[in-house]
């Protein structure tokens, strides 16, 4: 019996300022019963999908900076998400600016939780590749400050059984880090679910701006092939508080192929029928870890000081 999820990949348009986070719950309400009309199993949100992503943003406040987390989840604002999903039998993943209290220290993520279709919290991700600086640049058209604002992720890459097989997440900048994708692959994840927020420019390296969708595909399919995973990346798209962002939200098969992808730079549902035996197929031989990766090799390969003849 062949393992098939149908997921949906809600692309969010921008968010206001002053779009309150019942504003935000309602766009992604719509998103979720569209994506039950769909036939969806689970509906994946982008990062930071209740909120701007203020990380473009200089904020020396700290009341101002809390104001965008998160301090319960679910909270009342995003209550009615979790009884809608709960309602119609379909789970959800959801990125979210998470503000926590361990051992009486307050601690800020940049996180998305995993929840099952019936409405069990599967488990919750926090992002470990933080991009950009702590400093304020104020010669850069936006900032991005995710050093600055949030600790890094220290949930490591789960997976977690759940939707008939493997599943992991992780968030944006993750996605440019390959360590990324084999750990939640060796945890076995087969389907593996993230948000983005990716300005289509760079200010540091305007030479890449006509690569970032290049660049942002790349990661993706890269990652989907190397591992033999399904990819669901779902962007915050459109020009937000004055950020153009890019849009692209793809959903990746485990050869690599881009299967679908959103055309719009506002709210938009693609929908897949992934079947996670795909993984297997391709993890059986020609990407068996076990069976191919000499990781007691590499270490050695690259200790050799004999290798490049000295100069
Ligand atoms: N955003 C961007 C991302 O990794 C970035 C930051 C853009 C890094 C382009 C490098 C190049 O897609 C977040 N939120 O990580």
């Amino acid at each position: 019996m062949t393992r098939i999820v149908t997921v949906g990949a809600a692309q969010s348009g921008p968010i206001t300022r002053s779009d309150s986070r019942s504003d935000a719950v309602e766009r992604l309400l719509v998103q979720l019963r569209a994506a039950h009309q769909r036939g969806c199993d689970l509906v994946v949100f982008t990062e930071c999908a209740l909120t701007p992503f203020f990380p473009h943003w200089w904020i020396e406040d700290e009341a101002e900076l809390d104001s965008w987390f998160e301090t319960e989840m679910p909270g009342p604002s995003t209550q009615p998400l979790f009884d809608e999903a709960r309602r119609l039998g379909i789970g959800f993943c959801l990125g979210f600016a998470e503000l926590a209290f361990e051992d009486g220290i307050k601690r800020r993520f940049n996180s998305s939780i995993l929840v099952e279709r019936d409405g069990r919290l599967v488990g919750k991700f926090r992002k470990i590749h933080l991009p950009g600086h702590t400093e304020h640049r104020p010669n850069n058209p936006f900032q991005n400050l995710e050093k600055r604002y949030f600790e890094v992720g220290d949930f490591g890459f789960p997976a977690w059984n759940a939707f008939g097989g493997g599943v992991g997440m992780c968030i944006c900048n993750d996605r440019r880090w390959p360590e990324t994708w084999r750990s939640l692959a060796l945890a076995g994840a087969e389907l593996i679910v993230l948000g983005y927020n990716t300005p289509d420019n760079i200010p540091e390296y305007p030479e890449l701006n006509h690569q970032v969708a290049f660049h942002h595909e790349l990661c993706l399919q890269s990652g989907a092939y190397q591992n033999s995973c399904w990819i669901v990346a779902v962007a915050k798209a459109g020009v937000e508080e004055g950020v153009s962002q890019l849009g692209l939200t793809s959903i990746v098969s485990p050869t690599g192929q881009i299967v679908a992808q959103t055309s719009s730079l506002g709210d938009e549902l693609i929908v897949y029928s992934c079947d996670l035996d795909l993984c297997a197929h391709y993890r059986n031989e020609m990407f068996n870890f076990p069976a191919n990766r000499r990781v007691e090799h590499y270490s050695r390969i690259t200790n050799q000081t004999d290798v490049v003849p000295p100069l």
